[in-house]
């Protein structure tokens, strides 16, 4: 049992470790038995917004605005509904959606369903249109060795395509394997521990993780991960990419 008045969440000038213990949900307009828990947002100093999202049975979000703000969600558990300007789709655990800007779309899920969201204002590029909506499942996406590591595998979940100003990723580590050097870039990230457990390194602090953790990495923050305890660790996360500083 943990003692009261403790807490493994940190939140710092450049680097957050959000626990489950500490969830708090907001509340917003017409959301019918849809709960938003905001994990990381511009309020904390990101980007990027990272939001997990709950339903009773039957219940669904308002709708999302066709604004400025693109969106990339993930389904881990259970079953969702995504319906979007032209589109939709019945989702099943690992299911992914890219929704680009302009895209109005509500989401619906039983209660098992976990659909962790990630938003943000597109960055345009000069002669690049924005990209279409994308949908696909992580279990049909191959994965590569990480920087030659068996034992430390990738899975890119949108298209190499230079139209995207965001990638989705999971990657998931064999216990003992590691991140193979302490990363300094000038990428955010957004994280979801997804299973398993193992050791963050953020900036100078090392954080004992696990399935559930949200951690929010802001650009340059050095960052290093070890997997570690009887079975895989995996974790999904955002990061910006193609875009000229
Ligand atoms: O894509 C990445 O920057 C990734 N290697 N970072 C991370 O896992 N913290
Ligand atoms: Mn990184």
């Amino acid at each position: 049992m943990e003692l009261f008045g403790t807490t493994r969440t940190v939140v710092a000038a450049r680097h957050a470790l959000i626990a489950e213990d500490g969830h708090v949900p907001s509340i917003f307009p017409d959301w019918e038995g849809a709960t938003g828990y905001v994990m990381i947002s511009p309020a904390m100093g990101s980007s990027v917004t990272q939001m997990l999202i709950r339903f009773d049975q039957g219940g669904g979000t308002a709708k999302f605005p066709s604004d400025a703000h693109e969106h990339a969600i993930y389904l881990e558990t259970g079953s969702a509904e995504a319906v979007w300007d032209g589109g939709q789709r019945e989702m099943r655990g690992g299911d992914f959606i890219y929704l680009p800007p302009e895209t109005c779309f509500v989401l619906k899920g039983d209660e098992n369903a976990r659909i962790t969201l990630f938003r943000k204002r597109f960055e345009r590029h000069p002669g690049l249109e924005p990209p279409p909506v994308i949908v696909g499942n992580s279990a049909e996406i191959s994965d590569q060795a990480f920087l030659g590591n068996e034992k430390a595998r990738l899975k890119v979940l949108l298209p190499d395509d230079a139209r995207f100003d965001l990638a989705m990723n999971i990657f998931t580590y064999q216990p003992g394997a590691t991140l193979p050097f302490v990363e300094t870039h000038i990428m955010e990230h957004g994280l979801l521990m997804l299973s398993g457990q193992g050791v963050y390194r953020l900036e100078e602090c090392y954080y004992p993780v696990r399935a559930g953790d949200v951690i929010w990495m802001a650009p340059y923050c050095p960052q290093w991960f070890v997997a570690m305890g009887d079975y895989p660790a995996s974790y999904l996360y955002y990061k910006n990419i193609n875009r000229l500083p």
